[in-house]
């Protein structure tokens, strides 16, 4: 257990304590700890035989040391489990509603014994809320409101949130005999930005008679993490983990894997295309089987690709399965030969301790030479991000001396000396001209005032664009996924703009960023504007991300061409100062 499941476990226990009406002062103690553990550099796992390292722990008393003991050895706490049976995990699915505190629950349930999300909306749909002490009808339509927003992105985990789930998943279902493979499904495996819920299948020769496959559903329900179960069957098991996400685990025979794979990787617009070209082949295509239309006969059920062929298809590569033309392109042999993460010769956008960043210059050169690329950017932030300790123009100057120095010291990798400058709310940068011109790459990224008017906010980026001295714009839309929209503007003039100018579009892989998105991506390339694919690490851990950008680009069918950052060292620099290639490779 890690100091993120301990703190998790910890603040629900003190979330169902107060709608338990417990005393504040134990409240708080649970909290407390939680936020300590949160922020402890060091795993308390590794301190479960020195108590007395735990207990300097600021805020971790002896009562809390039984608990991470407890937990620890456990791997749950009894009394938060307690709690949870007493008001049902749907609880902590309606902590998460903006607004609704553990009090208004409690008030909700005392008076109705209502603890979920539908149960609420329905209670405030019928007026119920306001008839209770300290609400009333305003208080109820922006109850409902927040019920709307979470249901509409509430119910959704970032990308690498759902894959490290399904990778623990699989972990564990691998532990079992007699499973020959797992895979997931679903917006997952097609790489969308965000999950709802998990898809999983599993085949191998556990799945095939009922004595096994009952064996492994008692295998799978044994799950760390599994709080709730949802929905069981012969072949299929729903559940729910810790945190709120849901799972679909299904145990399928071998000959129908290929089938069912496809079927369950969807999209459901993709699979409804598939359906009809399989008819007028005279085709059923089903989650089982690609059969003959009379005979009902499989043909195809294996792989995937036996399926596609026999459609007279080439492979469709899971990202594009959005009914975006592929099925098309696939027939007509037109399918993009799409990025991967091998393209990618260096990472652009990267901080270092010198303002928000946790590591040295070395430490991320180190880190991104490991993963064998080329080249690298520093690019520290400027000084209109205050709270990131951002560079002026001195302090950048002097930035740049020791990414020089630093590039001199380090073999196999070029260090690019840039900078992440702040674009100003009248679209100027935020250092100097004559400090902009000796950084090898300057990537301009808004930062404030996100609320601008979209006419401004257009004006705003345009001249950013139009400046000489900008090479790309960072995260162009300013969107947070699950938090934040993008800020109102009209991309499509600024990707004009930028197409002439050859100044590119960041695609910022980071999982709660990816941005631009998928859809803006296959835009910039039909208006000529060529990407670069960034994590904009803080730290060395984070250079792992950049396959979520990758994942992204694919969903956005660009190959290698679009993408800058696939160019040898020497191209690469000279597309930062707006000489793009001029044919595509
Ligand atoms: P999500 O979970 O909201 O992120 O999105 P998906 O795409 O994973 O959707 P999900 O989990 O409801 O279903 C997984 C796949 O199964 C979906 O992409 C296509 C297939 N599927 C599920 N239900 C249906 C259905 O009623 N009709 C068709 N044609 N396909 C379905
Ligand atoms: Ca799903
Ligand atoms: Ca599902
Ligand atoms: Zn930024």
């Amino acid at each position: 257990m890690d100091n993120k499941a301990i703190a998790g476990i910890l603040y629900e226990t003190a979330d169902l304590l107060e709608i338990d009406n417990q005393d504040s002062f134990r409240i708080r103690s649970y909290r407390n700890a939680a936020q300590a553990v949160e922020a402890y550099p060091q795993q308390v796992a590794d301190l479960i035989s020195e108590p007395k390292k735990i207990l300097e722990i600021p805020g971790i008393g002896k009562g809390m040391l039984l608990n991470f003991q407890e937990m620890l050895k456990e791997g749950a706490l009894a009394l938060h489990a307690e709690l949870l049976k007493k008001y049902r995990p749907s609880m902590l699915d309606l902590l998460k509603v903006q607004g609704l505190g553990p009090k208004t629950i409690a008030l909700i349930w005392s008076a109705y014994q209502v603890c979920d999300v539908e149960g609420v909306e329905k209670l405030a749909r019928a007026g119920k809320i306001r008839e209770l002490p300290r609400m009333g009808e305003k208080q109820e339509q922006k109850l409902l409101k927040a019920l709307e927003d979470y249901k509409r992105i509430g119910g959704r985990f970032l990308l690498d949130v759902g894959e490290k789930e399904a990778h623990k998943i699989a972990g564990h279902l691998k532990g079992f005999d007699g499973i020959d493979k797992v895979s997931p499904a679903g917006s997952l495996r097609r790489g969308r930005e965000t999950v709802g819920d998990l898809d999983i299948l599993v085949t191998g020769p556990a799945c095939c008679n009922d004595a096994e496959r009952e064996k492994l559903i008692e295998h799978i329900i044994k799950l760390p993490g599994l709080m709730e179960i949802i929905a069981r069957g012969e072949n299929k098991i729903s559940f729910r983990l810790r945190g709120g996400m849901q799972v679909d685990v299904r145990l399928l025979p071998p000959e129908s894997f290929g089938a069912a794979l496809q079927y369950f990787t969807g999209s459901k617009a993709h699979n409804v295309t598939l359906r009809q070209r399989a008819l007028k082949m005279g085709y059923t295509l089903s989650e089982y089987s690609l059969a003959d239309l009379k005979t009902e006969k499989p043909v195809a059920g294996k792989t995937e690709e036996e399926i596609y062929a026999r459609l007279n298809l080439d492979y469709i590569p899971p990202e594009l399965r959005e009914n975006q033309g592929e099925i098309d392109a696939a027939a007509a042999h037109t399918l993009p030969d799409l990025i991967t993460v091998e393209d990618l010769q260096g990472d652009v956008h990267m901080h270092t301790a010198e303002t928000d960043g946790r590591n040295t210059i070395q430490e991320m050169a180190e880190a991104a030479r490991a993963r064998g690329y080329k080249y690298m950017a520093i690019t520290d932030h400027s000084k209109n991000l205050a709270f990131a300790n951002g560079l002026d123009d001195k302090r950048a100057v002097e930035h740049i001396e020791r990414i020089r120095k630093a590039d001199g010291q380090f073999e196999g990798i070029k260090i690019f000396a840039g900078i992440e400058v702040d674009i100003l709310a009248d679209g100027s940068l935020d250092l100097s001209d004559s400090v902009l011109e000796q950084m090898d790459i300057v990537i301009a990224s808004v930062h404030s005032l996100f609320n601008q008017e979209p006419a401004e906010m257009t004006d705003r980026l345009l001249k950013a664009v139009s400046n000489p001295n900008t090479s790309l714009i960072g995260h162009p839309t300013g969107r947070m996924l699950l938090r934040r929209d993008a800020y109102a503007f009209d991309l499509d003039r600024v990707l004009k703009t930028a197409a002439q100018n050859k100044v590119a579009m960041e695609l910022n892989a980071y999982p709660d960023r990816l941005d631009l998105r998928d859809r803006h991506l296959r835009r910039a390339k039909e208006l000529g504007v060529k990407i670069v694919i960034n994590t904009d690490s803080h730290h060395t851990s984070h250079m792992e991300k950049i396959r979520f950008g990758v994942l992204q680009a694919r969903r956005a069918w660009l190959t290698k061409a679009d993408v800058l950052n696939t160019l040898h060292a020497i191209d690469f620099a000279k597309a930062m100062k707006h000489q793009w290639p001029s044919q595509t490779m």
